[in-house]
């Protein structure tokens, strides 16, 4: 099975706890794309009814408005009812990293609104600590003396070999998130100890917005692999 199929596999698993009537956090990203396609495709067929969606980017708004899903926001909607949405980490623990898309503040918002927040992944995205994969832990931060805040930020887990860069978009420009903010992302060599104190100590930074780390916040986590399909409840 290709990476993309067993995204599919556990995006229309997570998508039978989507009841008629519900008010639904669209998530973001590759895994997120076949939960809305799959809800699409049952409100078509008249299976799903009267669902709202609270999209958690611009990008995801514009697939939720092709495939005719209701939409409203969190102004209208402060308590929703379930959030499905991808993650780039998960740790044993049920913790994530989110925001490789650079739509970690709207789904951090929104998730942290849900009732239930199903998040979806590949086996892929298992990780024995937050930030264990290399790859990228995003920070979004203002645009205005973003240096400085980078730099904080890089400091803060320095004994973590932390390196912290600006992301780019395709041109070469700084990327742009749906708020008008920048990204930095955080490259960590070890684990960067208590999750809740890194979390704290980076919130702090005067400079930053929000970070991609959702602590205690997905409530199930549905991993496809190989072997089928895994449902880890917290
Ligand atoms: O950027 C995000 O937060 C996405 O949800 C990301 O965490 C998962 O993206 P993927 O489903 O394309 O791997």
């Amino acid at each position: 099975l290709t990476q993309d199929e067993l995204k599919k596999i556990a995006a229309y698993k997570a998508v039978e706890f989507v009841e008629s009537g519900m008010v639904l956090g669209l998530g973001t990203g590759s895994t997120a794309k076949h939960a809305l396609d799959r809800i699409g495709e049952l409100l078509r067929q008249g299976r799903l009814t009267n669902i709202l969606g609270i999209p958690t980017s611009k990008k995801t708004q514009e697939q939720a408005i092709s495939l005719g899903i209701p939409l409203s926001d969190l102004d209208s909607h402060p308590t929703i009812d379930l959030a499905i949405d991808g993650a780039d980490e998960v740790d044993p623990h049920l913790n994530l990293v989110k925001g490789r898309g650079g739509s970690l503040l709207r789904e951090k918002m929104v998730e942290g609104a849900c009732k239930k927040f199903v998040c979806i992944v590949d086996e892929s995205k298992l990780v024995k600590y937050l930030g264990g994969s290399g790859l990228a832990m995003p920070v979004e931060v203002v645009p205005f003396c973003w240096k400085f805040t980078a730099n904080k930020l890089q400091n803060l887990f320095r004994d973590s070999g932390c390196v912290a860069k600006l992301r780019n978009d395709c041109k070469g420009e700084p990327f742009v998130t749906d708020n008008g903010n920048y990204i930095v992302d955080l490259y960590l060599k070890k684990d960067i100890g208590d999750l809740q104190v890194a979390s704290d100590a980076i919130l702090r930074i005067a400079g930053v917005v929000e970070h991609g780390m959702f602590l205690d916040m997905a409530t199930t986590v549905i991993v496809a692999g190989e072997l089928g399909i895994t449902i880890k409840n917290r």
